[in-house]
C-alpha cells in the first residue's frame, strides 16, 4: 500500500484518488508532472499496473517492412527518411522484395508483421492493398498491424476516397490493425513547428476512430521531451483518452522519446531517465481507459526499458528482429535491434516481472 502521510494536501488528494480508482483531471496531471517525485508517481503508477496486470509483462514475435525511407513530408525530428526529391540516397522496396522478407520467416513462430515507412507517392492505395493480399495469401495467419494515420490519409487523398472508403478497402484486402505512429503531438502550437505538412491532429484521432468503427484495434503514440510543454503532452493524452471513452478501440499507448541524431532538431537536448520514468508513470495513471501502456526497447535501450516496467509499463514490444531502422538512424543505443525470444524473456524476469508472449490483440500465446 502506498503511504500518503506527509505529502502536501494537493498531492495526497491526488493518490489518494488513484487509489480508489478514481479518474484524474488534466489539473491533477499537471501537479503529477510539476510537483511529484519519481518515487510518487513511479509507485502509483506501479499500483495501477499491477492491479490491472499483476507482475505479467507482454511481448511479441514481430519482425517489420519498412518499404521506402523516401518522404514527401519534412518532420524536422525524422532521421529516417529522405525528402522524395533525393529518394536516390534511400531504399524503395519491390513487391518481391517485401515478399521475400515475409518468406524469409517461413516455419518461424513470428505472429505479427509490422509495416511502416516514409510517404512515397509511387507506392499507392492499390500497390499496398496488393502487398496485404499477398502477405494473407502466403501466410493467412500472420496479423498485419500497418500503415500510420499519416501514410493512410495520403494514399486515401491520392486515390481519391474517403476515409470510411479507404479503411474498408484495406481491411477487406487484409489489414488486421493500425499502429501508433505519426501522432507525435496533437496541439497545433507544437504540431506547425515539428510536422507542419502531415495530417493534423483531428486528421489523426479520425482515422483511428473511423478504423475503430470498422472494428479494427490501433494503438496510440505521443513523441515526447522536445520542445513541448507538460500542458501539450496532456492535451495530446486528453484527446487520446476521449475517443478512448467513445470507441475502446485502443490497445496500448506508447510514450516515443524524442532522439536527436542527424536530424533538424540536433540542437534540441534529448530527456533525461527522470524526466522518462515520470512520463511513463504519468502517462500509466493519466490514460485509465487505456489497456496498456508499452516502452519500444529499440528506442529506449534495453535497460532503460526494464526500468520502465516499475513505472508503469506492462508491454516491450517484440523480437524485432533487425528489421527497423528508424531509431538507430536517430541516435538509440540499438544498432541493431534484434533481441531472441530467451534474450527478452530473460530482460523481463531479470526486472522480477512475468514474461507472456502475446499476439497482437493480447490473445495469450504462452507464460513463461
Ligand atoms: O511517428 C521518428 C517516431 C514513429 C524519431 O504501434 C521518432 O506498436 C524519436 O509509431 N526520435 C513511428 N521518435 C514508429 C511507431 C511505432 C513504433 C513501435 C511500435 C508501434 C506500435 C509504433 O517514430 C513516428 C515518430 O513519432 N520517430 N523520428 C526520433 N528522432
Ligand atoms: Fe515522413 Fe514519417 Fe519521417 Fe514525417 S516522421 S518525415 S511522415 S517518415
Amino acid at each position: 500500500m502506498i503511504n500518503t502521510t506527509g505529502l502536501p494536501e494537493d498531492l495526497k488528494r491526488v493518490s489518494e484518488k488513484i487509489i480508489g480508482s478514481e479518474r484524474i483531471s488534466d489539473e491533477d496531471a499537471l501537479l503529477l508532472f510539476e510537483k511529484a517525485s519519481i518515487g510518487l508517481t513511479g509507485s502509483l503508477a506501479n499500483f495501477v499496473r499491477e492491479k490491472k496486470h499483476g507482475d505479467v509483462t507482454y511481448f511479441n514475435r514481430n519482425f517489420h517492412i519498412e518499404p521506402t525511407n523516401a518522404c514527401v513530408f519534412s518532420c524536422h525530428f525524422c532521421s529516417y527518411s529522405r525528402l522524395y526529391a533525393h529518394r536516390d540516397e534511400g531504399w524503395e522496396l519491390s513487391m518481391q522484395q517485401m515478399m521475400d522478407i515475409v518468406r524469409k520467416y517461413d516455419g518461424e513462430p513470428v505472429t505479427e508483421v509490422h509495416i511502416v515507412g516514409g510517404v512515397h507517392p509511387k507506392m499507392n492505395l492499390e500497390f499496398f492493398a496488393e502487398l496485404l493480399r499477398n502477405i494473407k495469401a502466403h501466410r493467412p495467419e500472420l496479423h498485419i498491424k500497418g500503415f500510420t494515420a499519416v501514410e493512410l490519409d495520403y494514399m486515401f487523398r491520392k486515390a481519391k476516397k474517403s476515409i470510411e472508403e479507404g479503411m474498408a478497402y484495406l481491411y477487406a484486402a487484409g489489414l488486421d490493425s493500425l499502429p501508433g505512429g505519426g501522432a507525435e503531438i496533437f496541439h497545433p502550437e507544437i504540431r506547425e513547428q515539428i510536422s507542419p505538412d502531415k495530417v493534423d491532429g483531428n486528421g489523426w484521432l479520425y482515422i483511428h476512430e473511423t478504423a475503430h468503427r470498422l472494428g479494427m484495434q490501433s494503438n496510440a503514440t505521443m513523441l515526447y521531451g522536445h520542445i513541448e510543454n507538460y500542458n501539450h503532452r496532456i492535451d495530446h493524452m486528453q484527446r487520446l483518452r476521449v475517443l478512448q471513452d467513445k470507441t475502446g478501440g485502443f490497445n496500448t499507448f506508447i510514450p516515443l522519446k524524442f532522439r536527436n541524431k542527424d536530424n533538424d532538431m540536433s540542437h534540441v537536448p534529448e530527456s533525461g531517465l527522470a524526466e522518462d520514468m515520470k512520463m511513463y508513470s504519468v502517462a500509466r495513471l493519466y490514460m485509465d481507459n487505456f489497456p496498456h501502456i508499452k516502452a519500444y526497447w529499440p528506442m529506449l535501450g534495453r535497460q532503460q526499458a526494464q526500468l520502465t516496467l516499475s513505472f508503469g509499463v506492462n508491454d516491450i514490444d517484440g523480437t524485432i528482429d533487425d528489421t527497423t531502422k528508424i531509431y538507430s538512424m536517430a541516435g538509440s543505443e540499438e544498432q541493431n535491434p534484434a533481441m531472441t525470444t530467451t534474450e527478452l524473456v530473460t530482460l523481463i524476469k531479470q526486472a522480477k516481472r512475468r514474461p507472456v508472449e502475446r499476439g497482437t490483440l493480447y490473445n495469450v500465446i504462452k507464460s513463461y
